[in-house]
């Protein structure tokens, strides 16, 4: 019998790099939201890709940031538990922007987690620089140069691509392939995420709601599935939720002009969800108040971010 390769590999990098751009370029199928706002994905996302002779488990994660707040310190916990047991990292960078602090602190940080007294020593690195496209081809090999000079503590190979535009994601997936282990699949072929269509629709609505406000208000929305029933044919999907804010002004925002707002939000994540789920979509959003969520464990626990 033909050998199986299989395994985790896990995107890491700081916020807006376009790591879910990439999970879902590498999959073909949109897994994670994606918006201009830094700091969209908020959980560890698994996104499966499956053929004949391999599985690979891919971890979007959240952007790696210096936590200001419990919801903060909550993202930093899912990058470092992603780590745990990969057995592949996948750092990615913004070419355009060039190397940072955050890149200097989370190289030190994957030193650590991929220490020589780890379970993770001598796990492959690809280093990926991402937004190639904003590159001027006179500055590539300067941009590279910067990139490359990352302190990693052992060799790690560069692969350069444009998730959005999709040129590179061949290469990145063939090289993940070679540096799989031998090993069974993990998850049934036809699997590919270990999210519920819950929090997949909590995220798309999320997305709708961060596309149309801007600076510090989409860091304090939330979205609370609190129903989602399908009628007795199946043939719609009837979803109540909540759009969760932190404050009576943001509330207001949110609504906007006689409800213009929440209905577009609506209107939106309606048609996104309606192509997750095959299926027509009643969708009611109502705009709540929970004060301080993103510094309260329990808020926190009640809208999903806490360790699974
Ligand atoms: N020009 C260009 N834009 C890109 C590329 N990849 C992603 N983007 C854009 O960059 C922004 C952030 O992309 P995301 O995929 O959400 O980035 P992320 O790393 O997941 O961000 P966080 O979840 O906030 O950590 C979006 O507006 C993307 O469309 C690329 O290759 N080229
Ligand atoms: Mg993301």
């Amino acid at each position: 019998m033909e050998k199986h390769y299989s395994g985790f590999a896990t995107i890491l990098g700081r916020p807006n790099v376009g790591k879910s751009t990439l999970l879902n370029a590498l999959l073909g199928r949109k897994i994670s939201v994606v918006t201009p706002t830094a700091q969209t994905t908020r959980n560890r996302i698994l996104g499966i890709y499956d053929d004949e002779s391999c599985q690979i488990v891919f971890q979007d994660t959240p952007g790696f940031l210096v936590p200001r707040d419990a919801m903060h310190e909550f993202m930093v916990d899912e990058v470092r538990r992603a780590l745990e047991g990969t057995d592949v990292v996948l750092f990615m960078v913004d070419a355009a922007q060039g190397i940072g602090k955050r890149e200097q602190e989370l190289c030190a940080f994957v030193n650590v987690a991929c220490g020589p007294q780890t379970e993770n020593a001598g796990i492959p690195i690809f280093l990926i620089a991402n937004k190639m496209d904003l590159v001027h081809p006179s500055e590539v090999q300067t941009c590279l140069e910067e990139i490359r000079s990352l302190p990693f503590e052992r060799s790690v190979e560069l692969i350069t691509l444009s998730a959005l535009h999709q040129t590179g994601v061949s290469d990145v997936l063939q090289a993940v392939k070679s540096a799989l282990p031998e090993g069974p699949k993990y998850y049934d072929p036809d699997v590919l995420t270990d999210r519920t269509e819950r929090f997949l629709v909590e995220e798309l609505i999320r997305e709708q709601a961060f596309l149309r406000v801007k600076e510090e208000i989409p860091h304090a929305i939330a979205v609370h599935v609190e129903e989602m029933l399908d009628a007795p044919d199946r043939k719609k999907v009837s979803i109540s939720a909540n759009l969760i804010v932190e404050r009576e002004s943001q509330r207001g925002i949110l609504i906007g002009k006689g409800g213009s707002m929440v209905k577009a939000i609506g209107q939106d994540a309606r048609k996104q969800i309606e192509e997750l789920l095959g299926r027509p979509v009643f969708l009611e959003l109502r705009v709540k108040v929970v004060e301080k969520w993103r510094k309260e464990q329990r808020a926190l626990k009640e809208l999903g971010y806490h360790r699974r």
